[in-house]
């Protein structure tokens, strides 16, 4: 992800606010305000720039608009909640007082100290079996909230110059990131632990998957089978969506956005200009989206760092 960021900081001065400057007459003035309003930025300085500009409440301070009380007695179900963005989400709902219910390959001395309700291990999203098998070991009852949170990023750049494509690896992330949540998603369904009227669904995908935000985010190209493997998981979401519709299951789209950790440590310089977050501030924005899925905004693909859609 920080790979297209390089990018998107080297377009600042051309691109920042695109969508509100081209504006022709009247109509033109009404399109680009409700584009503007509707979709976050592809270019993430200037995504974060125009936030400071405004002074957006949302984007800069997520505690003054983030209510967490829906989460308390929860049933909430986290892929790949051992590290990373899953464990940060696990660490926010056990404060929050939901019960965590993780869907892991192995657990980690932090999940565990969590004291989660159920930790449900061997379970790699890339085993029909494994997925299979969750409703056999899912003890306590219904899951309310389902984030499919596990994915994976092969780190070297794809390129066709240079011979650079692993499409061993490009099979992999397709299979995690696309097709795993799809296997835990119907496991689920399937054996009752989804609620009808009730229960709803997250899926962690990624801006990457946005075709449209290519041309900023990914100038030269690159990246395919991460990206490819997003896209993928978009379609599955929003087929997710329009399926469960007449269940009253609602399915959101979210990407997590950016955040300050060790990986992304040298990079620290556009840290402050992208607006990355420490993991806590990632958790909150990630529930306050969860938060909002319901029947009305099922299907939608959602910025978390701002709350805005992201075109397709
Ligand atoms: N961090 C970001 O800036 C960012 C940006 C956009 C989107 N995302 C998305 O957010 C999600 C979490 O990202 P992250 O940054 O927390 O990633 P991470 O630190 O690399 O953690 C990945 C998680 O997914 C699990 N996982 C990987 N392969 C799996 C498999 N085959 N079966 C089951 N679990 C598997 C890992 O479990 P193991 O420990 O067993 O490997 C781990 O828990 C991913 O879907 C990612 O694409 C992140
Ligand atoms: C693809 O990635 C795997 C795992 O990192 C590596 O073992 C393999 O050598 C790579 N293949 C190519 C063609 O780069
Ligand atoms: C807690 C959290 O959000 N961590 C993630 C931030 O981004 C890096 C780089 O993608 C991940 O490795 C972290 O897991």
């Amino acid at each position: 992800m920080f790979r297209t960021v390089l990018f998107a900081f080297a377009l600042v001065s051309t691109t920042a606010f695109t969508p509100t400057t081209r504006v022709f007459g009247i109509r033109g003035v009404h399109t680009t305000l409700r584009m503007a309003s509707r979709y976050s930025l592809p270019d993430q300085p200037a995504r974060f720039a125009k936030a400071k500009a405004e002074k957006n409440a949302r984007h800069l301070d997520i505690d003054s608009c983030y209510d967490p009380a829906f989460l308390a007695g929860k049933r909430v179900a986290v892929t790949g909640a051992n590290r990373g963005i899953g464990l940060s989400l696990a660490k926010e709902l056990t404060a929050q007082g939901a019960k965590v219910v993780g869907l892991v390959r192995k657990s980690s001395p932090e999940l565990d100290a969590l004291n989660p309700d159920e930790v449900i291990t061997g379970i790699d999203v890339t085993s029909d079996e494994a997925c299979a098998s969750i409703g056999g070991k899912v003890k306590n009852g219904p899951i309310d909230i389902l984030i499919n949170n596990a994915g994976y990023f092969y780190e070297p750049v794809e390129k066709i110059e240079g011979g650079e494509l692993n499409f061993s690896e490009e099979m992999k992330m397709i299979d995690i990131c696309a097709v795993g949540p799809l296997r835990v998603t119907s496991a689920l369904y399937n054996a009752n632990l989804l609620t009808k009227e009730k229960s709803t669904i997250a899926m962690i995908t990624s801006q990457g998957g946005s075709i449209d935000w290519r041309t900023t985010q990914n100038p030269d190209g690159g990246d395919y089978g991460h990206h490819m493997s997003k896209a993928a998981a978009n379609m599955m979401g929003v087929l997710v969506a329009q399926e469960m519709r007449k269940f009253g299951i609602a399915c959101g789209i979210l990407h997590p956005g950016f955040n300050k950790t060790e990986m992304t440590a040298k990079y620290a310089k556009i840290w402050e200009v992208e607006g990355a977050v420490d993991a806590e501030v990632g958790a909150k924005r990630v529930l306050h989206e969860v938060g909002r899925i319901n029947m009305e905004t099922t299907g939608k693909f959602i910025n978390c760092e701002d709350g805005l859609e992201i075109p397709w």
